[in-house]
Parts: structure tokens; C-alpha cells; sequence
């Protein structure tokens, strides 16, 4: 039987957890409106969960605390982790939906290309041209972990290239806003399959 939709459970999760290097609460809706309340003491850091937020319509609520004395690679790692896992567990069994989705977005004078796919296999090809630069005040190299942490823990398989570019800043916020679009299109219920496992294996879970 085929529940109706306003039967459809909730997409959204909360989830908390502290460790000896940070503390972070995170609250997802993945059928929200692009409402982001977002702290973590990095600003870029909440630039970016900012823009995975507005562009996706995901609704996202993350408090964040940590270590920044000895940087912001626990930060961002953590909070990447955490908002992963809120997006998995928000979604559940992805039954009814489109599953892959992509997106390429340009910013001035960048453009970035990232595809995404629900298969339950995580996997990860990053490509930011960012290593060896800073993002305002992020080492470069972090953008690429932030993604490769949030996919492994929503496990998802995620391909992100910057495709040009001069500014780091576009390049990352770029990133950050072909994830979200990508993702969103990934998730949307898709009406011509209700219910149903994309998959002809017949199961996402790996
Ligand atoms: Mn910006």
C-alpha cells in the first residue's frame, strides 16, 4: 500500500554529540525553506553551511563549539561529520526519490560542476584547486575535507571539480552552492516513482 503523502514521515533530524575537541547540536529538515541559524565560530564555516541552507531549501539549525586554539580543521571536520549524518537520518530509507542529482554553478568568474548520487556507497572525487591557498580564514585544503566528510557520512557519492576560477572565496562558496542544488534535486520526492527504491538492485543500503 502506497501511504499518502501528508502520511509521509517527516524528513528531518536531530542529532548531538561532544567530543574532546568539539561540541556540536545540529537540527536538519530536508523540506524546509532555506532557514539557516548557524554558529560555529568560523564565519566562512558559516558562510558555507549558509549557502548548503538557501540554495538547497533545506531548513538547518547547527551550534558549534571547538578547539580553534589548535585551528579550524576539528571545526570543520566535525561539523561536516555532523551535518552528514543529520542529512542521512533525515532522509531514511530514500524510497521515492529522484536519487541522483547535479548541478553546475558559476559565481563571476568561477564555475563549478558537482553530481551526487543517494546509492548508499560513499565515495568521493574533490577536486577545489584550493590546497595550497587560504579561504579567507580556512586553509584551502579543508574545503575538500569539508565535503569529503559530509558525503562519507551521508553516504552519498559526491564528484566536486571547480571547473575556473580565480577567487577562493567564489570557488568555495561556489562549491557549497552546486552541493546544495545538487543535493536538493537528489532528494526531491519524484511523483513518477512513489515509494519506490530507485534501484534496480533493489536496495540503497550499500
Ligand atoms: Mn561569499
Amino acid at each position: 500500500m502506497t501511504l499518502p503523502e501528508s502520511a509521509s514521515p517527516p524528513r528531518t533530524a536531530t542529532l548531538e554529540r561532544a567530543t574532546a575537541e568539539t561540541s556540536i547540536s545540529v537540527s536538519v529538515n530536508l523540506d524546509g525553506a532555506g532557514r539557516c541559524n548557524v554558529a560555529t565560530g568560523n564565519g566562512f564555516l558559516d558562510h558555507m553551511v549558509s549557502q548548503v541552507s538557501r540554495h538547497g531549501l533545506f531548513d538547518i539549525d547547527l551550534q558549534a563549539q571547538g578547539d580553534a586554539h589548535v585551528g579550524w580543521h576539528h571545526l570543520v571536520e566535525d561539523t561536516a561529520i555532523m551535518l552528514g549524518r543529520a542529512f542521512a537520518q533525515a532522509l531514511g530509507e530514500p524510497r521515492g526519490i529522484r536519487r541522483m542529482g547535479h548541478a553546475i554553478v558559476p559565481l563571476d568568474e568561477t564555475l563549478v560542476m558537482v553530481a551526487v548520487d543517494w546509492s548508499g556507497r560513499p565515495y568521493t572525487a574533490v577536486d577545489t584547486t584550493l590546497d595550497n591557498t587560504m579561504v579567507e580564514t580556512l586553509s584551502g585544503d579543508l574545503i575538500a575535507h569539508f565535503l569529503e566528510s559530509f558525503a562519507i557520512e551521508a553516504r552519498i557519492n559526491l564528484h566536486a571539480k571547480v571547473l575556473a576560477g580565480v577567487s577562493p572565496h567564489h570557488k568555495a562558496e561556489a562549491l557549497c552552492k552546486a552541493l546544495a542544488r545538487a543535493l536538493r534535486d537528489a532528494v526531491e520526492p519524484d511523483p513518477r516513482a512513489p515509494g519506490q527504491i530507485p534501484s534496480t538492485k533493489g536496495t540503497l543500503s550499500g
